[in-house]
């Protein structure tokens, strides 16, 4: 069966990248419909070599499609996802709509495949700073079992959509001409205060919690917590947003179970994972950094340390391209490991819930 599948959010970031990423996958695909707002209409996507005309994003424009990607924002993936998944749509949400629902899986295929088993019809993707720790750190979890994660992170631009890394780009120019500029766009563009990214980094990522952690910093707790079904794991993030256009980099400290007998050990458990690739050699100084993995669908780890008080804490550095498999490889991957275990469809139940 080749299946019509839509992407919504299509003229985004994280769209363009799932589009690019559904003209790799070996997915049978026999239509894309791209969908965007009605401010999209007469616009155009590049997809198999055709120019593929934008639809608005309704309930309608759902009929006859098999698979909806979403990357639009919770609230058209709370308007619009059930509309899909009612019209026989398996729904994978890319917005943080879903994803703490109980009966919603929230996926990370090389870390909980299995929790596809009973989806009802909507798949949750996860954050992309969430994604790419989980699975560096599945591996380890797996060999000395998991008791505490510290990570703070450099994520770039991108993740804050097309208008921050237009922002990036307007403000580095101006600012190396020695011109002024009023930011417009980070840390948030809905609240009233803004600052450079040019030149700077912010210690804010989306809102600010009751806790004085903000919305960022507590997904990657409450995700990662989900993710390994460990509602008790210890989760300490800082989120900084950095001059990056494409690339998220994090420094985790993580606190095992058990000390590992060496760091070739470690090395050996991390090569060994799916979705993960090392690089990690000081003598040579090898390491990932953003600009060398973008485009990248793997997860990349170096700067592998022991600590040097605590034999059973480990120091890692993960980067990985935010936008592939921070977003839009991992939904398209959700999308093919369904269809290998033959459950890329709405069960019956759900068809009108
Ligand atoms: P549009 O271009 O028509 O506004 P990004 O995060 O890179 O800014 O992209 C956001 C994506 O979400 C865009 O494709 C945008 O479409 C889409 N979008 C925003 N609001 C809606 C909406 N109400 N219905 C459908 N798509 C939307
Ligand atoms: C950022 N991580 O870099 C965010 C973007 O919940 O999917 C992704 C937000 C999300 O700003």
């Amino acid at each position: 069966m080749a299946y019509r599948v839509a992407v919504v959010g299509a003229t985004g970031a994280v769209g363009e990248a799932m589009i690019a990423e559904l003209e790799r996958s070996t997915l049978p695909i026999a239509e894309l419909v791209p969908m965007a707002s009605a401010r999209s209409a007469g616009k155009t996507v590049a997809f198999r070599g055709a120019e593929v005309p934008v639809v608005e994003a309704t309930p309608e424009a759902f009929s006859g499609v098999d698979l909806a990607l979403f990357s639009a924002g919770g609230q058209t993936s709370r308007a619009l996802a059930p509309e899909a998944v009612r019209r026989g749509a398996v729904v994978v949400d890319n917005s943080s709509a879903f994803r703490l629902e109980d009966r919603v899986p929230l996926v990370v295929p090389e870390v909980n495949a299995e929790a596809l088993a009973d989806h009802r019809g909507l798949i949750a993707n996860p954050n992309c700073s969430t994604i790419q720790m989980v699975v560096a750190l599945a591996p380890l979890r797996e060999r000395y079992g998991l008791r505490r994660i510290v990570v703070s992170t450099y994520q770039a631009v991108s993740g804050a959509g097309r208008r921050a890394v237009d922002a990036l780009r307007f403000e580095s120019g101006r600012w190396l001409e020695g011109e002024g500029f009023v930011p417009e766009v980070l840390p948030v563009a809905s609240l009233p205060v803004k600052y450079p990214i040019a030149d700077n980094v912010i210690p804010q990522i989306d809102r600010f919690e009751p806790n004085g952690f903000t919305f960022e910093e507590m997904k990657m707790v409450r995700e990662t917590q989900k993710i390994f079904g460990d509602p008790a794991l210890e989760v300490a993030a800082t989120c900084v947003r950095v001059p990056v256009t494409v690339g998220h980099s994090e420094a985790v400290t993580v606190e095992l179970e058990e000390a590992p007998a060496s760091m070739e050990d470690v090395v050996e458990a991390l090569r060994a994972a799916p979705g993960v690739v090392v690089w990690d050699d000081p003598t040579a100084q090898r390491y990932p950094t953003p600009m060398l993995v973008r485009g990248e669908r793997d997860v990349y780890v170096g700067r592998i340390r022991r600590d040097l008080f605590r034999p059973n804490v480990v120091h890692l550095w993960v980067v990985a391209d935010n936008l592939v498999k921070g977003a839009a490889w991992n939904a398209v991957q959700i999308a093919e490991t369904l269809e290998e275990k033959g459950l890329l469809r709405v069960p019956a139940a759900e068809g009108d819930r």
